[in-house]
């Protein structure tokens, strides 16, 4: 009966709440413009970016972060224009990276696989640049609104947005762990990955939270005034997974021997392409 009075108040059932770092040199020379759906696109600044979607901050800290910003995608070429403009303008105002744009495309008609995908682009863009030591998992379709979400990786693998528009700005259940996450490198390995097996929609990220929760106990979350950001209106794509309640039984029994540790045999990789604001890494899956 003491057990509710020796927690600190930071914490929830399954989380901590985390106070976001302090953004140590902010852009100056511009404001963030927000259209009249409250998307970022403060097009001169998207001069600075280096082709391929990589940019570099001017920011002297000794422990900048090298991260890469993984997007699982198909066939959502509108949101993608959005979510580029957006996210570069909004990182490059925080300055608080150095960060490169991969989005990683299924290749094939097959039941979409997030996770599957996700892993890919982990393994791809470190492929690419072995210094990358902080990955931000990220779905094409939210947007941060509140600068003061510092975008970068924190002790323990923290939840972003987990406040959205579409629900209201609020917590919709406290283990909830889609949409965007962070979570260093080092990590991720340590809990091999996200399982590959869930193709068509949901139950990956609830099977991600369990072996991050397994491996570390808490996840992160910044206030609910912060972590708030958008989700772009869309209907329905594709089929729901009819297996996931059958998966998500046994995560832990699968955790070491579906992931990191068996994905080379599950895709084929067709391309990487560099564009002005984005690497794009095509995959075939098996
Ligand atoms: C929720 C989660 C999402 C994921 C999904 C279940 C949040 C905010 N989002 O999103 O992270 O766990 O449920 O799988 O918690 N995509 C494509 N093409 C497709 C289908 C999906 O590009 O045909 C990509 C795209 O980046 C999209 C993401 O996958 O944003 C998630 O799919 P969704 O937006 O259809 O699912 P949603 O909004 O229910
Ligand atoms: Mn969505």
């Amino acid at each position: 009966f003491l057990f509710p009075l020796t927690l600190p108040n930071s914490y929830h059932f399954g989380y901590v709440e985390i106070q976001p770092p302090k953004l140590l040199c902010p852009h100056k020379q511009f404001d963030l413009h927000k259209n009249a759906y409250g998307y970022f696109n403060n097009s001169e600044q998207l001069a600075a970016v280096n082709n391929g979607g990589q940019y570099s901050n001017h920011c002297d800290s000794k422990h900048k972060q090298r991260v890469a910003i993984i997007v699982p995608f198909r066939n959502r070429t509108e949101h993608l224009k959005i979510f580029l403009q957006h996210m570069h303008s909004f990182l490059i105002k925080q300055n608080q990276i150095d960060y490169q744009i991969f989005i990683i495309e299924q290749a094939d008609d097959k039941p979409f696989n997030r996770a599957n995908l996700l892993n890919i682009g982990f393994q791809e863009s470190i492929g690419l640049d072995h210094k990358i030591d902080c990955f931000i998992f990220h779905d094409v379709d939210i947007l941060p609104m509140n600068i003061e979400q510092t975008y970068s990786c924190t002790k323990l693998p923290k939840h972003l947005c987990s406040y959205l528009d579409k629900f209201r700005f609020v917590l919709i259940y406290p283990t909830l762990f889609g949409g965007a996450i962070t979570i260093s490198a080092e990590q991720f390995r340590q809990v091999n990955g996200y399982s590959n097996l869930y193709s068509g929609w949901g139950g990956e990220d609830d099977d991600f939270y369990q072996r991050v929760q397994h491996q570390f106990g808490l996840i992160e979350r910044y206030p609910s005034d912060v972590a708030r950001c958008i989700m772009i209106k869309h209907g329905h794509d594709g089929p729901s997974n009819v297996e996931r309640q059958k998966l998500l039984a046994d995560v832990l029994g699968r955790m070491s021997i579906d992931g990191l540790s068996t994905l080379n045999q599950t895709y084929v990789r067709k391309s990487i392409e560099s564009y002005p604001l984005y690497t794009k890494i095509r995959a075939e899956l098996n």
